[in-house]
This record gives C-alpha cells, sequence and structure tokens, in this order.
C-alpha cells in the first residue's frame, strides 16, 4: 500500500537534485566521415561546433545562431501558388566557418577514441602515434563565450601543425601577428549581416603560455601562409569567438551592435587562461552547464557489463532490436537535456531544426523555425525536466517577430475582417529570425505559441511574466480567433479553412485547429483568473470555448481527425495532429474524458510504427501513449527511436540530413511516463514500462512549481518527495488512488511505502 507519510522537511529549493549521474558518455573508435551524422555537437547557446576527431586533420564545423539570409519578406497577400516563393525569399540560416588543425603526421593513429560527456558538456579525441598518446578537448564555454581545444601530449614538446579558419562564405581570414596570434575574419551577407569570427592559439612549453614570433620556433606560434602554425609545443590551447550585428529587435529592423565586440571575448579569455590556466576556464564552463543539467537526473536500471563495453553505434542497434540497455536510454533522455542548454540560453535564439550543429548554407527546410510541430517540439522537455531558463529564447523570439507577422497578416485577404478592424497576427508553417516567413499559412500556430508562455507560467509561477509578456499574447491571440471562427447553423464555431498539418485538404474545423485554439481559450480564461483581469472578455471566450466543436468519435471507434467521418485505418501518416488535444494539449485525458482517449489510443495504434513515419513522430507518439498511460507503447515507440532509420550515429535524430526536434521531444516523452501534471493532478508513475523495474528520478517539474523526485521497485513506486516554490493545493495520484496535498514553499513533503 501507498501512503502519504504526513511528515514535512524544511529544505532550501536549490540543489533539490544531487549529480548521481550514471556514465553519460557518447564514444567512438573512428573519427567522424559526416559531419550531421557523426560528428559530435557542443554548443553554448549562442556559438556551436561539430568535433570530427580525425588526427590528421581536425574539423570543427561552426556556427552563430544569428547568421541568416533573407529579411522581412512581403509574405501577406499572396496567392497560395506563390507560397514557395516565399519560402525562398525568407532566407536560410547559414554555417559560419570551419576550423582545421591539421597534423598530417598523426594519419596512422592508433588506440583511437572520441567520445563527448554530456554529463560535464566536455569532448575528447585520444590516440596514439609513435609511442606518444596524443588527446583533445573540447567545450564551447557560456561563461567566457568562447569555444575552446587543447591540444596535449603525455611527450613533451610533442605538439606541431597548423591552424586554419575557413569563412563559410568565402571572406579571407586576416592574421593578427600581435601577441597572442590570431586570425580574424569579417564579412557581410546580402542582407546586411555584419559577422566575424577568430581564432587565437595559446602555446605552452613547460606549463607556461609563450609568446610567438616571426617564424615557428619551437614551442611557439606563427603566422605562417596566413594560417596559425605551432611547432614542438608541450600544450596549445585554441579559442574561437564570434558574433553578428543582428539584434532581436524590430524596431532597430534586427540590427545593432558591431560584431567585433563579441570577438573581444576571445581576448578576455585568452588572458583568463594566461592568467589562471586552462583548467579556470574548463571548470567555470562545467560549473555553469552543470548548474542547469544536474537539476534532473535519472536511474532506469543497470545495462550489462558485455554492452555498456561497446562503442554507442553499436550498442544503438541493439537497443532498438532488442532492448535490455536502460543505461543507453537515461543517456538519450539526458541528451535532449544536453543539447537544449547548448542551443538555447536567455539572451540567445532558439533551438531551429539543426541549432548551433548545421553544415550547410542551404539547409533542409532552410533550418528555419517550422510552426506546425518541429519547434515546439524542441520546447516540450523545457518545464518539465527543469530547464526552464532554456524555454525564454522561444518567448524573446516570437514576441520580437510580432510586429512584421503583425503586417503581413493583416494584409492577407484570408485574415481580413469584414469589419475592416486591424487586429492579430499569425504565422506561416516556417519563419526566419527578421520577420520573414515562407510556405502556407498555418493559421492556429499562434495559438500553439501561446500554449509555451503559459506554460512557461504554470511551472513557473511568475506573475510578472504573465501579466507583461505572457498576457497580451495570449490576449490578442484569442481577440484574434473570437473575431474569426464561424459559426455553424446549429450555432457551433469552428475555426474556417484549416488544415491538418501536411494531411488532408483545407477545411473548416479540423480536429488540430479546434483543439489548439481550445487549448488557448482554457489558458486565457485561467491566465484572465489569475490576474483578476477583464471579466467581461474571460466571460466571451470562456462562452465560446464551450461552443467549439469538440472532438467526435468516428465509425471504426477512432478519434476524427476532420469534421467528416473519413479517417482511413491504414493511413500512416507521420502528423498525428488530432492527438494535440492528448499531448501537447490537455483537452483529452484519462482522467476526464475517458471515451476520447479510447479513442486517441485507437487512431494512435492505426497509426503504427510503420509507413510515412519520422523520428520526431516516435518522439510524439512516445508522450501521446504516455499520457493515455499505455506505458508498454510508450517504451516501443522510444526503442524504435533508437532504430537506424530514425537516428543517426551521435544520437541526433535523422530526418536527412539531421533533425533534433525528436531528440527534444523524446527527452519531454520520457518525461511524461514518469510524472504527469496537466489533468489538474500530479501523476506519480502514469506510465512506467516493464524495462525499467527499479530505478529513480531526481528533479522533474510538475505544474504548480512543484520539483519531484521518485524512486521505485518491482514496477511499483517506492517513495516520492515533493517540494513545491510555492504554497498550494495539490491532488496526487499514484496508482493507489488520488489524494489531496497541501504544499508549502520550500517544505518538502515525503511519501513512502507502507
Ligand atoms: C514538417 C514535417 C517534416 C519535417 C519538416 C521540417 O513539415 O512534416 O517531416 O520535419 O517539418
Amino acid at each position: 500500500m501507498f501512503r502519504i507519510a504526513f511528515f514535512s522537511i524544511l529544505l532550501p529549493i536549490t540543489g533539490v537534485a544531487a549529480a548521481e549521474q550514471n556514465d553519460l558518455t557518447l564514444w567512438y573508435t573512428r573519427p567522424a566521415t559526416n559531419c550531421m551524422n557523426e560528428a559530435l555537437p557542443i554548443g553554448n547557446g549562442r556559438m556551436g561546433g561539430m568535433i570530427h576527431g580525425d588526427p590528421a586533420s581536425e574539423h570543427i564545423v561552426l556556427n552563430e545562431d544569428s547568421l541568416w539570409t533573407g529579411d522581412e519578406n512581403p509574405s501577406g497577400n499572396r496567392s497560395p501558388e506563390q507560397d514557395n516563393y516565399h519560402y525562398d525569399t525568407m532566407g536560410a540560416y547559414q554555417k559560419l566557418a570551419d576550423l582545421y588543425i591539421d597534423m598530417p603526421t598523426h594519419k596512422d593513429a592508433t588506440d583511437y577514441r572520441r567520445e563527448l560527456n554530456i554529463g560535464t558538456a566536455v569532448a575528447a579525441t585520444s590516440y596514439k602515434v609513435g609511442g606518444v598518446t596524443y588527446r583533445r578537448e573540447y567545450f564551447c564555454s557560456h561563461a567566457d563565450n568562447v569555444l575552446v581545444v587543447r591540444l596535449t601530449a603525455d611527450k613533451p614538446g610533442a605538439l606541431n601543425g597548423v591552424v586554419r579558419l575557413i569563412d563559410g562564405h568565402g571572406a579571407k581570414a586576416i592574421a593578427n601577428t600581435e601577441y597572442p596570434f590570431s586570425l580574424f575574419i569579417c564579412g557581410k551577407l546580402p542582407n546586411g549581416i555584419d559577422y566575424a569570427s577568430g581564432a587565437l592559439a595559446l602555446p605552452e612549453k613547460g606549463n607556461v603560455f609563450v609568446v610567438g614570433g616571426n617564424l615557428p620556433e619551437k614551442g611557439k606560434v606563427a603566422i605562417v601562409g596566413g594560417n596559425l602554425e605551432f611547432k614542438d609545443c608541450d600544450a596549445i590551447t585554441i579559442l574561437v569567438a564570434a558574433g553578428t550585428n543582428y539584434v532581436m529587435d524590430y524596431s532597430k529592423r534586427y540590427r545593432g551592435e558591431s560584431p567585433d565586440l563579441r570577438l573581444a571575448k576571445i581576448g578576455v579569455a585568452s588572458r583568463k587562461i594566461n592568467d589562471f590556466g586552462y583548467d579556470a576556464v574548463k571548470a567555470a564552463h562545467t560549473k555553469d552547464f552543470q548548474s542547469l543539467f544536474n537539476r534532473v537526473s535519472v536511474d532506469f536500471g543497470a545495462t550489462p557489463a558485455e554492452r555498456l563495453a561497446l562503442p554507442i553505434d553499436k550498442r544503438k542497434v541493439l537497443q532498438a532490436e532488442k532492448g535490455g540497455d536502460p543505461d543507453l536510454e537515461e543517456l538519450m533522455f539526458q541528451y535532449g537535456r544536453y543539447l537544449l542548454i547548448s542551443c538555447s540560453r536567455p539572451g540567445g535564439l532558439p533551438a531551429n531544426l539543426q541549432g548551433l550543429w548545421n553544415d550547410s548554407n542551404s539547409p533542409a527546410w532552410s533550418s528555419d523555425y517550422h510552426t506546425n510541430i518541429n519547434i515546439q517540439m524542441n520546447y516540450w522537455p523545457a518545464e518539465s525536466t527543469n530547464l526552464a531558463e532554456c524555454h525564454e529564447p522561444l518567448f524573446d523570439l516570437i514576441c520580437s517577430q510580432l510586429e512584421p507577422w503583425r503586417k503581413a497578416t493583416q494584409a492577407d485577404p484570408d485574415f481580413k475582417l469584414p469589419s475592416g478592424k486591424k487586429q492579430g497576427w499569425t504565422v506561416r508553417t516556417s519563419h526566419n529570425i527578421t520577420g520573414g516567413m515562407g510556405w502556407m499559412w498555418d493559421s492556429t500556430s499562434n495559438a500553439w505559441y501561446c500554449q509555451h508562455f503559459w506554460w512557461h507560467y504554470q511551472f513557473g509561477g511568475d506573475k510578472k511574466f504573465l501579466r507583461n509578456v505572457a498576457y497580451p499574447i495570449m490576449k490578442e491571440t484569442s481577440e484574434f480567433w473570437a473575431d474569426r471562427l464561424k459559426t455553424l447553423p446549429d450555432g457551433r464555431l469552428v475555426i474556417p479553412n484549416c488544415w491538418s498539418p501536411e494531411h488532408g485538404p483545407h477545411e473548416d474545423g479540423c480536429s488540430y485547429s479546434q483543439q489548439i485554439v481550445h487549448d488557448l481559450f482554457t489558458n486565457y480564461v485561467e491566465a484572465a483568473d489569475a490576474l483578476g483581469v477583464d471579466r467581461e472578455f474571460r466571460d466571451k471566450i470562456a462562452a465560446m470555448q464551450a461552443k467549439l466543436v469538440g472532438p467526435k468519435v468516428g465509425k471504426w471507434g477512432q478519434l476524427q481527425e476532420w469534421m467528416t467521418d473519413r479517417d482511413d485505418p491504414n493511413d500512416h501518416h507521420r502528423h498525428t495532429s488530432h492527438l494535440f488535444g492528448v499531448y501537447p494539449g490537455r483537452q483529452i485525458s484519462l482522467a476526464k474524458t475517458p471515451e476520447f482517449a479510447a479513442a486517441a489510443k485507437k487512431s494512435l495504434d492505426a497509426r503504427g510504427p510503420v509507413g510515412d513515419v519520422r523520428e520526431w513522430s516516435f518522439a510524439w507518439r512516445t508522450a501521446l501513449y504516455a499520457r493515455l498511460g499505455d506505458a508498454e507503447s510508450a517504451h516501443a515507440m522510444f526503442q524504435q527511436l533508437l532504430a537506424d532509420r530514425n537516428t543517426c550515429l551521435n544520437l541526433f535524430g535523422l530526418h536527412p540530413p539531421m533533425q533534433m526536434d525528436g531528440n527534444f521531444g523524446i527527452t519531454a516523452g520520457v518525461a511524461e511516463m514518469l510524472l504527469q501534471s496537466h489533468a489538474g493532478e500530479i501523476a506519480l508513475l502514469p506510465a512506467l514500462p516493464k524495462a525499467w523495474p527499479n530505478g529513480s528520478v531526481k528533479g522533474l517539474r510538475a505544474r504548480g512549481g512543484v520539483t519531484v523526485d521518485m524512486t521505485w521497485k518491482n514496477g511499483k513506486l517506492s517513495s516520492a518527495r515533493l517540494i513545491a516554490d510555492r504554497d498550494g493545493e495539490h491532488r496526487i495520484r499514484t496508482p493507489d488512488g488520488v489524494s489531496k496535498v497541501f504544499l508549502k514553499a520550500a517544505v518538502a513533503k515525503v511519501m513512502s511505502e507502507k
């Protein structure tokens, strides 16, 4: 029997989850030969690198999150045939540069290992040549705003090589011959974006940083042929910095300070390394990273030693085929958190399709912000896995685009109001960072975006954020839909001319849009209540919410995707848009609408793991099955995600060339298997699969500001510890039923087996 033991412990809310991480290392026995699928990603939220680890010629592909072509394009007032035109003119995210470190004599390396420890956010390559062991370490520091590569050898004076910085757009590197020697690139894209990157090399002899010379001398760096050449060094530390003049501010037409200011970071960091040593910069990086990462730890069981001894590429295949590797599942869960911390930090731009790890100037789908599932999925784990700060770039970007989005929306005849009133905004399926959009309108994506603002408040409870940021957007979007809903002869309301993404025709009342607007209206009413404002409008929205055409069970017991009952049970389309109300929405739940939940499961089972299914589909389906209480199917979807057709060797989602949404989505999906809080109650272990009979989790977050730690044995919850950061009453669901608990801020409540 599981009971709430009525004892409370006074504890500070910080430091909830201890850093009891198992081995969180991706490792390989050969260098990467393909950037997107094999190289290892590092990033500091704004700048990223893909590490290949070739001993003879290290290659790091560099990205900076604001390097985009394109601009605000004339997106409104166009016919659908011209939609592809918008896509092209919107621009694309760009690669910044390539950093090479040539060491040609190292081509016959032995004892090779390449790794990324996602618990410390440090990557490394090690190998032997001629009896000497060489090691490279790489990290991208948010604390110091630089990417760092350090080369060492176990024999003094063994390091010789050339550092080259090659611009992604053909600008030439300029050598700076004043100490410390460095390479700089300044460039301009046709849209007027100024960008700059720089690399600097600090040689070390006998543990002392030394000044360079005109020719490469022993233990020094010199500029030779426009590159940095190092000779007979004991160690060498290479720093890379980059920036653009982009600013997330439409009133400045998205142009701000010169990128040189960003490059100045490289000088600051080099002085720090000179004064305090490499280890100090590395320690500052790991401390900063772990301040976010260590909030959550998971243990799903122990992988047998013989499996653990295999590199990730082999373990991944075995896991997909026969399971049995819980450590790899922990790693995959934490990888999504690692990636989010590495590419989405306050002040920077949000994660796009390929984040900071793109290797092309014409990436797939422009490496854009895709509004009909992808960008939202990127942010699904932000709140539930205790990374609320990493959610902020999404809000900043959306707020910074509203003005051009309003212009484009209001210029389109599809959104004109009969009254002529100009109001509101929505978004096409694809958008950039400068007000430009592409492809078809995804008309209810405005409401989907609002869900994220609401979540940030629901989990974090920041009233100032609700009042000043979330509420105004939620209200404007509610007004947009209140003015545009169509009334059916029977008085019910539908979203006109909408679409179940990438599936079926445009028509009225598609379930996807109905459920998204239902979610918006539900959240809006709660937001107005929380602030005690706009009573009249709040009541109007509440009344409209009640009249929205709701979910319907169709002829084969499925949840209908459209108003007409024409779902095909043999349709394996990748999108599960009509199940939005199950996850990420909350209109349909086991607790409140069991018949619709059963119909949703019927639809989901029919979609199956076959046919037109992508990596992100498996992640979404994991979360959907978790919400539907089907632990085994949720786990099966997770296992499928690790199959070769769905994940790359570097564990990025494989949607050629690669896409990260599935990585974020699976982290969120696994979190839903362990803890749910969408249905007015906190459900502990709602979908624990048989594959994880004994385990624990620390630091997951529930709505209402509750941090939850749990352990389980033989498939049953054995203890739970809840600590809230604000006072509140909560309904707690365990396998034995529901109980009410009042949580006082910062006072832990512990529940245990009786
Ligand atoms: C949506 C999906 C595709 C792809 C693209 C970036 O349109 O349907 O599979 O993920 O976004």
